[in-house]
């Protein structure tokens, strides 16, 4: 069997190194990756050639490939974003349209259809009050799209401009859509949370780095309220979505922007596990108004209706299986006696 090439952006942050393990475990594929920053050492044997630097600058390079798959990951985060707009502009939007660009061209030319999956995130909902998002329930796809971060603005906008690109690019009517055509394909993560490595950036980050640090014995003030309650989710079922997601049928696919969740719990609900595994943990809450009101912008969760009927989604690890068969036994591991 011929191999696939694959470019991965973002594949020294933490969505990409688990992206890039699981994809090399899979086999099939040459992986290409690009990020500014170095390969971890864990990553860099599975890499066949890393491309470092910034994006837009690196873009020329990669029209000498010929990508089957453009996995882009490379983000500003939402906490991050709010502080450097006019770099969350360039990284998350400019970069996002670059990569589309170079898909959509190489597709028409050399008429093959290239998957393009694009990370996209609770952040692209906007509830306009913590009232409205406690009444609200289960976000659907369609509802709540006023973003009010700068991210969530950066990654909606980017939604719209890989259905643009696959869908309406040259304007070509919609019974000519020929066999080959740039496939756009994303998720709506909610916050993820990795046992190997810890996120930096986000507004989610509340509740890795509280885990985090409980494990280490460091003391930690968590940024949001103890009621805040958003959706969580394992790192290994944030990679199956989005591979799942990659090897669907389009034929099955009733859309192109899929709701993806595991669990939803408050911040004092991980504190309370926290110290359940750790009870030496000091976990207090100082409440930062501007990041807290970001996250009580984001629905407490999703619905992932469409995504379990179109392409099967179910993710692996509820709340329980999260703590009991993932997180804590790694964490014992690593930092207990
Ligand atoms: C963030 O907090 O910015 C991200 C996200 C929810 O997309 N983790």
């Amino acid at each position: 069997m011929t191999e696939k090439q694959a470019l991965i952006t973002g594949a020294s942050g933490e969505i990409g190194q688990a992206l890039v393990q699981e994809l090399s475990r899979r086999g099939g594929y040459k992986i290409v990756t690009a990020d500014f920053m170095p390969l971890p050492k864990t990553i860099e044997p599975l890499s066949a050639e890393h491309v470092r630097g910034d994006l837009l600058y690196q873009i020329k390079k990669f029209y000498d490939y010929d990508f089957d798959v453009i996995f882009h990951l490379a983000a500003s985060l939402s906490s991050k974003a709010e502080v450097a707009m006019e770099e969350a502009q360039r990284i998350n939007v400019e970069g996002t349209l670059q990569l589309l660009l170079l898909a959509a061209h190489r597709s028409e030319k050399y008429k093959k259809s290239i998957k393009f999956l694009f990370p996209s995130s609770i952040a692209a909902y906007g509830l306009p009050s913590l009232e409205t998002k406690q009444a609200a329930g289960l976000a659907q796809e369609d509802e709540w799209s006023d973003p009010r971060t700068m991210y969530g603005c950066n990654k909606l906008y980017c939604e719209k401009l890989g259905l643009y690109y696959s869908q309406c690019y040259g304007q070509k009517h919609l019974d000519e859509t020929p066999p080959h055509f740039l496939d756009f394909r994303a998720v709506r993560f909610p916050g993820l949370i990795s046992a190997f490595t810890a996120p930096s950036g986000g507004t989610s980050d509340y509740g890795p780095e509280m885990l985090h640090a409980a494990a280490q014995g460091q003391a930690y003030a968590c940024f949001v309220r103890p009621d805040t309650k958003i959706s969580f989710m394992a790192m290994p079922d944030a990679i199956r979505s989005l591979l799942m997601l990659l090897d669907a049928p389009p034929a099955k696919l009733t859309r192109r922007v899929y709701n993806v969740t595991a669990f939803a719990i408050t911040a004092e609900e991980f504190r309370q596990r926290a110290l359940r595994a750790f009870p030496q943990a000091q976990i207090t809450f100082a409440p930062d108004r501007r990041r807290q009101g970001i996250v009580d912008s984001w629905p407490t969760d999703v619905d992932d209706t469409l995504a379990r009927k179109d392409w099967g989604w179910q993710p692996a690890y509820d709340v329980e299986r999260f703590f009991d068969d993932y997180f804590l036994p790694e964490m014992k591991k690593r930092y207990l006696p």
